[in-house]
């Protein structure tokens, strides 16, 4: 086969992955062959898994955790869904989420049979507490709350979504796929420290640079978790809780070495970098007389009157657009200033 080049991140702006550690390139080549499905079979993987885990705990506030490595933040948000409907005591369950929320919740909605209510977000993109009380009932398994929205990065309030889900019994998902490794060095209120959190998102393989596929569900106790075991007859192991059988070590082992490497030293810098990038960005599209929405985590979205994603498109960069029809610029760890500086420069062209 002739050699081609996978991706080239010089002109990346829309993606919510970036280049992994070199670490966590090395740890997903060495695991790919692996299954961490069959953990009878592989134990050195199976080992590291739970290191993922414990690591993805520290992460998030959480000292005993009990979770896996997903596919993505699509089978987390699922599984965690699942979990909740699995242990709600109703015939016609609900999830409430805020608009905001990434459509993998349409997707666990579709084939959980779970009704989806949607709320409105507040004039800023977040949950509104008081349409999700409105929203809530005795049927309602899980209050979603977003911790780094997908299009305009914002948090949502996170204890206040966990104290009404608490007021109905259900349980409360915080989707911190994207956020999860720049918050910490925040400081937003949104992790199982801060709050009568029960499950979490949270993605190596976003801001966490690790390979993909490298998705994390993070749970306070194994009973939750056991909500969504089968048994597994000809397995050495008798249960498997993940959605997936056979899955990638390599997803296992990278997370591991971009923990390994970079919690929390290599992670703080590079969200104060980012941010800083974000906000520079902010600010030269601001003085360009674009209507900026402030960036809070390193995602800028932008009234771009003039230059459109396809003209952009054409010229290489990779943007992508709001559901409202803003520009949306992630800064990712490929970002650099440079980058954003060529960027801003060939706005001109428009
Ligand atoms: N939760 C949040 C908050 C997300 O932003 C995303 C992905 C997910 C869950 C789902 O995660 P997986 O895609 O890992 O299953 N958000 C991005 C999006 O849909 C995904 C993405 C990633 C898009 C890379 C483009 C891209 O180049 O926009």
């Amino acid at each position: 086969m002739q050699r081609v080049e996978p991706q080239d991140f010089n002109r990346v702006l829309s993606s919510m992955c970036t280049e992994p550690h070199p670490a966590a390139r090395e740890a997903a080549e060495e695991f790919l062959t692996t299954n961490p499905g069959d953990p009878g079979t592989y134990e050195t993987v199976s080992e590291l898994e739970q290191e993922a885990v414990d690591m993805l705990g520290t992460v998030t506030g959480l000292p005993n955790p009990a979770g896996y490595v997903t596919s993505g933040g699509t089978e987390a948000n699922i599984q965690a869904v699942r979990i909740a409907r699995n242990r709600a005591d109703t015939d016609r369950p609900n999830m409430v989420a805020p608009e905001s929320a990434h459509f993998s919740f349409n997707k666990a909605a579709d084939i959980l049979n779970v009704e989806l209510r949607t709320t409105p977000t507040d004039e800023d993109h977040r949950a509104d507490p008081e349409a999700v009380a409105r929203a809530v009932d005795e049927d309602t398994a899980v209050v979603v709350g977003v911790a780094g929205s997908t299009e305009y990065g914002r948090v949502d309030p996170i204890p206040e979504l966990a104290d009404l889900a608490n007021e109905v019994d259900a349980l409360c998902h915080v989707d911190a796929a994207w956020g999860g490794f720049v918050l910490p060095f925040t400081d937003h209120r949104w992790h199982f420290g801060h709050a009568d959190v029960d499950t979490m998102t949270i993605d190596p393989h976003k801001m966490g640079q690790a390979a993909i596929p490298s998705g994390g569900l993070v749970t306070h106790s194994k009973s939750l978790l056991d909500e969504l075991a089968v048994e597994t007859p000809y397995l050495e192991s008798k249960s498997q809780a993940t959605l997936t059988g056979t899955r990638s070590g390599a997803g296992v082992a990278s997370a591991v070495a971009a923990m390994d490497a970079l919690w929390p030293v290599g992670y703080r810098e590079q969200y104060h970098e980012s941010m800083a990038n974000a906000e520079w960005l902010a600010d030269r599209l601001a003085a360009r007389g674009h209507d900026v929405v402030e960036p809070e985590l390193p995602i800028v979205a932008a009234d771009m009157s003039m230059p459109v994603t396809e003209d952009l498109r054409r010229r290489g960069w990779r943007v992508t657009k709001t559901g409202a029809g803003e520009m949306r610029v992630v800064c990712m760890p490929h970002v650099t200033r440079s980058m954003l500086r060529s960027f801003v420069a060939e706005l001109d062209w428009f």
